[in-house]
C-alpha cells in the first residue's frame, strides 16, 4: 500500500494536491485538497452591493464573467429588479461566448495532452494525417503539406530543448494509445484552437469592452449602448454583423474540429467509458433563458437533479436545501463545525490547521482543504457540462438528447458510458456545440429588437439607494463552464452584510462532510488503476475531466504562516 501525492497538479488555473491511497495497482481512496485560501467573500463586507460584481468577477481570470452574472442576479433578486430583455441578451452572449471559448480551451490546452503523446506525433505520416482528417471533418486545413508544416514546427521545438507549453508531459508513458498520426493530427489542432479562441473572444472586446473580464456589467442591466442610427453606439447595425460573424466561426470551429476529434480520440481510450464515474449524483441550476430568466421552462440548459444515475427521474432544486461543511476544511464555524450552513448564514472564517511545510502527508483525517464541502440535501453532487448533459438527457431536452443518442451512436456505446471520465470529456463537446449553435440565435434576437426600436437595456429603477429597504437578501444562480454557481447576498442599510459564493470545483473539488462522505473527484478516483506510481497519468486524467479550477473554488497567501487582517471598509 502506498499514498500517490500529486502537488500541484497542472494544467490547471489555482492550487490543487491530490493524495491517494494505491493498493494492488489500484487507487482505493484519495483526498482533494485546494492549498490556497483567497477571501473574496470577506473583501465585499461593508461594500456597495452595486459594486460587488467588479470584486467578485475577479474571483477567476478563467471564468472570466461569471461570477458578475451571479452577482447581478443576487442583488437583483434581493432589490426586486427586473432587466430588460436586451440585457438577458447580451448576458447569455457574453457568458455562451465565455463557454464555448472555455470548453475549446479545455479540451485542447488542459487536458488533451493527458490523451494525446506529443512526441510519438514526430514519428506520424503526414500523409496518412492526411487521409484521417479528411475522412472524419470537413475543414480545409488538412492537406500533407500542413500536417507536414506542423511537424517540422514541433520538431523544432522539441529539438530546441525548450519544449515551453509541451514541457513536463509523461511523454512515452504506456498508457498512452494513440497511432502517431491521430497524435500529430491532435498537436496540430492544439495549435489551432490557440489561434481561434483568440480571435473569437472578440464577442467579449465588442459586448463587456475587454476580455478578461468584461466591464459592461450594471445592476439592473448593461450599460452597453444601443442604437440603430449610431455608429459609435456599442450595438448597432454594423456590430451585428461582426456578432454574427463570430457566432458562426464558434460554430464551425466546434463542428469541423472540436466534435471529429472528440469522436476520433474517444475509441482508443475504451477503458476510460467505465473509470472515473465518481457520484453519480448531478445538479444543475439550469440557465440561458430564451425569454423570461424567472422561469426556469425557458432554459437552454434545464434545472434538476439527478440521483443514483436514474435517468428517469428530475428532481427539482430548492435553493434552500444547499449547505457548505466545514467539517474537514481550514474554516471555523460559529456554533461548531459539525452543522452545516445555508450560504444565506454562510461564514468565511479561516483557520490553518493542518500540518507546518515541509510535509509529507495531510492529516485527512481531519481538516485538509482550503474548500468547504458544498451538499444538495445532504448529499454531494457533480456539476458541470456532465450534469447538464445528464439532467437535460433525463428532462427529455431534444436539443440534449440528439446530441448525446448521436455521440453514442457514433461511438456504439449505451448511455450507461455517459457516467465516467470519457463521458465529462464528451458531455464537454456536445455542450460546446449546442451553445456554438445557439449564439447566432441570440444575435438575432438583438437585431430584432435593434430594429424595432427597443434599445433598452438598463433599468434604473432602483439605482438609488434611498429606494432600499433597509434591509434584503437575495440570490443569483448562473451555469457556468463548470458548473453551478451560486452567489448569496445580505444587504444591510445600503452596504453588504454578509455574501457567499458557492463555486463549480467547490461542488466537484471540495473535501469529505461531517458524515465522512467523499466529494466528487474523490468518488471518482476509487478503483481507478495506476500503472506507474510515479507517473500517475490515470489520477491527471479523471480530475482534469471535471476542468478544476481552483481559483475558483477558493474564492491571501502568506507562504510564512503569518497572520493578518484584511480592511473592513463600511
Ligand atoms: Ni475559475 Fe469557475 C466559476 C469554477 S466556472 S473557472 O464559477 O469552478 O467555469
Ligand atoms: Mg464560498
Amino acid at each position: 500500500m502506498s499514498r500517490i501525492v500529486v502537488d500541484p497538479v497542472t494544467r490547471i488555473e489555482g492550487h490543487l494536491r491530490i493524495e491517494a491511497q494505491l493498493d494492488g495497482g489500484k487507487l482505493t481512496d484519495a483526498w482533494s485538497s485546494g492549498t490556497m485560501f483567497r477571501g473574496i467573500e470577506m473583501i465585499l463586507q461593508g461594500r456597495d452591493p452595486r459594486e460587488a460584481w467588479i470584486w467578485t468577477q475577479r474571483i477567476c481570470g478563467v471564468c472570466t464573467t461569471v461570477h458578475s452574472i451571479a452577482s447581478v442576479r443576487a442583488v437583483e433578486d434581493a432589490l426586486g429588479i427586473e432587466v430588460p430583455d436586451n440585457a438577458r441578451i447580451v448576458r447569455n452572449l457574453i457568458a455562451g461566448s465565455q463557454m464555448v471559448q472555455d470548453h475549446v480551451i479545455h479540451f485542447y490546452h488542459l487536458h488533451a495532452l493527458d490523451w494525446v503523446d506529443v512526441a510519438s506525433a514526430l514519428k506520424a505520416d503526414p500523409a496518412k494525417t492526411s487521409q484521417i482528417a479528411q475522412s472524419i471533418s470537413d475543414c480545409s486545413k488538412s492537406s500533407t503539406t500542413y500536417f507536414r508544416d506542423v511537424q517540422r514546427r514541433v520538431k523544432a521545438v522539441v529539438d530546441s530543448g525548450q519544449l515551453s507549453l509541451f514541457a513536463s508531459g509523461y511523454w512515452g508513458h504506456p498508457a498512452y494509445n494513440l497511432p502517431p498520426e491521430l497524435n500529430l493530427l491532435a498537436v496540430a489542432h492544439y495549435l489551432e484552437a490557440l489561434e481561434w479562441q483568440k480571435d473569437f473572444i472578440r464577442m467579449h472586446a465588442i459586448l463587456g469592452g475587454k476580455n478578461p473580464h468584461p466591464q459592461s456589467f450594471l445592476v439592473g442591466g448593461m450599460s452597453t449602448a444601443m442604437d440603430p442610427n449610431e455608429p459609435a453606439a456599442v450595438i448597432n447595425p454594423e456590430r451585428i454583423e461582426v456578432l454574427r460573424d463570430l457566432a458562426r466561426s464558434a460554430r464551425r470551429f466546434v463542428s469541423d474540429y472540436y466534435i471529429p476529434d472528440v469522436l476520433a480520440v474517444a475509441p482508443y481510450y475504451k477503458d476510460w467509458f467505465s473509470r472515473g464515474e465518481g457520484l453519480g449524483n448531478f445538479l444543475s441550476y439550469g440557465d440561458y433563458s430564451s425569454g423570461d430568466q424567472r422561469d426556469p421552462g425557458t432554459f437552454l440548459f434545464p434545472r434538476g437533479v439527478v440521483l443514483g444515475r436514474d435517468l428517469t427521474r428530475v428532481h427539482p432544486v430548492d435553493p434552500a436545501k444547499i449547505t457548505e461543511s466545514v467539517a474537514h476544511s481550514w474554516y471555523e464555524y460559529a456554533g461548531g463545525d459539525a452543522q452545516p450552513k445555508h450560504p444565506s448564514a454562510g461564514e468565511t472564517n479561516p483557520k490553518y490547521t493542518g500540518p507546518k511545510p515541509p510535509f509529507d502527508h495531510l492529516d485527512v483525517d481531519a481538516k485538509y482543504s482550503w474548500l468547504k464541502a458544498p451538499r444538495y440535501d445532504g448529499q454531494p453532487m457533480e456539476v458541470g457540462p456532465l450534469a447538464r448533459m445528464v439532467v437535460g438527457y433525463a428532462a427529455g431536452r431534444k436539443e440534449i438528447r440528439d446530441a448525446v443518442d448521436g455521440a453514442l451512436k457514433a461511438l456504439n456505446a449505451p448511455p450507461s458510458v455517459l457516467f465516467s471520465t470519457l463521458g465529462r470529456l464528451a458531455a464537454r463537446a456536445l455542450e460546446a456545440q449546442i451553445m456554438a449553435n445557439q449564439l447566432e440565435g441570440w444575435v438575432d434576437q438583438l437585431a430584432f429588437n435593434l430594429e424595432h426600436g427597443n434599445t433598452a437595456i438598463f433599468n434604473a429603477a432602483r439605482w438609488d439607494p434611498g429606494s432600499w429597504p433597509a434591509s434584503a437578501s437575495g440570490f443569483g444562480l448562473h451555469e457556468a463552464p463548470r458548473g453551478s454557481l451560486g452567489h448569496w447576498i445580505e444587504i444591510d442599510h445600503k452596504a453588504i452584510r454578509n455574501y457567499q459564493a458557492v463555486v463549480p470545483t467547490t461542488w466537484n473539488a471540495g473535501p469529505r462532510d461531517a458524515q465522512g462522505v467523499r466529494g466528487a473527484y474523490e468518488a471518482s478516483l476509487l478503483n481507478t488503476p495506476v500503472a506507474d506510481p510515479n507517473r500517475p497519468l490515470e489520477i491527471l486524467r479523471t480530475v482534469h475531466s471535471f476542468d478544476p479550477c481552483l481559483a475558483c473554488a477558493v474564492h491571501m497567501v502568506d507562504a510564512r504562516g503569518r497572520e493578518y487582517t484584511i480592511p473592513r471598509i463600511s
